[in-house]
């Protein structure tokens, strides 16, 4: 395969997870509106001159990132909770397992959570990321069997060219086993013009880019949506004030990690019973258990 299939925002979500099942990435080309792509640009970019750079050949030393950008922008709400890319995320990672509670055999499946915010500003003269998978965080064994853990988007800030940076991927890859090696022979670059988006599977091997230019920063914007049942990999409950995911509707600040979802996953003992975190949040204004408004 020498190109990623490009979608736009009139197909379907079931074409978007019918893309990102057979290759394990998807570009929409167009994702977001003009007013987002501007909030987040005006947002984020002039923040992002006061961050280091990375300190390693993965982090990379003429790349700058930002992480808990729920903190810096509001406009992040808008690109977690898109349809196409949150129904695409929760199909395929809310699959359901079978188990018993004494005579009851039940399904039940995980929810999915907020597990990364970052921006990525890739400068020129930065060489190529290491080709990687993700869900490596988790451990994640393959073949995945359709089991993912991760559905992750990559925003372009800026334009994503060949040359400066945009993302490689290797379609195809997220069925592999866990021996065969990953080759920038087999990566592709992800082109798309700023306000485009790349989806991708947590299997799916990818890289950010060499940056060959001699002025342009590459300026991405990442998130990734993860089975409720793993640990998220941003801590969110230390980089996020309270006061700040009190300040998001109930759905985001669900997704951001406070909720106890159908598992109970994540519960806080409020008198006495295993409860749902968002009542801290609700309580905000009223007492407020074991939480303080600010960090
Ligand atoms: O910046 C990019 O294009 C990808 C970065 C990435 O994959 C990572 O940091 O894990
Ligand atoms: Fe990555």
């Amino acid at each position: 395969m020498t190109e990623l299939t490009r979608l736009s925002r009139s197909n379907s979500v079931e074409e978007v997870i019918a893309v990102l099942e057979r290759d394990g990435g998807v570009i929409i080309d167009g994702f977001l509106a003009p007013e987002t792509l501007a909030g987040l640009k005006s947002d984020l970019i002039p923040r992002m001159q006061g961050q280091s750079t990375g300190r390693d050949p993965f982090s990379g030393d003429k790349t700058r990132r930002m992480g808990a950008l729920f903190a810096h922008t509001r406009h992040v709400a808008e690109v977690v909770t898109d349809p196409l890319y949150l129904a695409a995320a929760r199909h395929i990672l809310s699959k359901p397992v079978l188990t018993w509670a004494g005579d009851n055999r039940y399904e039940t499946s995980p929810d999915v959570r907020i597990g990364v915010t970052q921006a990525i500003q890739i400068g020129p003269g930065q060489g190529a990321q290491p080709l990687h998978r993700d869900d490596t965080v988790f451990l994640w064994r393959h073949p995945t069997y359709g089991r993912e853990a991760r559905v992750q988007v990559m925003l372009a800030l800026s334009d994503f060219t060949a040359e400066n940076g945009g993302t490689l991927v290797i379609p195809g890859s997220h069925r592999w086993d866990d021996e065969r090696q990953p080759l920038t022979s087999e990566a592709i670059p992800t082109e798309m013009t700023a306000g485009s988006a790349l989806i991708f599977l947590g299997s799916t091997y990818h890289a950010g880019g060499q940056n060959r230019t001699q002025d342009e920063l590459r300026t991405g914007l990442t998130i990734a949506l993860d089975a409720a049942n793993l640990r998220q990999e941003e801590n969110m409950y230390l980089a996020l004030p309270t006061a700040v995911v009190a300040s998001y509707p109930e759905e985001i600040q669900r997704l951001l990690g406070w909720s106890a979802g159908a598992n109970n996953m994540g519960w806080v003992e409020i008198d006495g019973q295993m409860a749902d975190p968002i009542r801290l949040l609700r309580d905000l204004d009223g007492p407020v258990v074991g939480l303080s408004a600010s960090r």
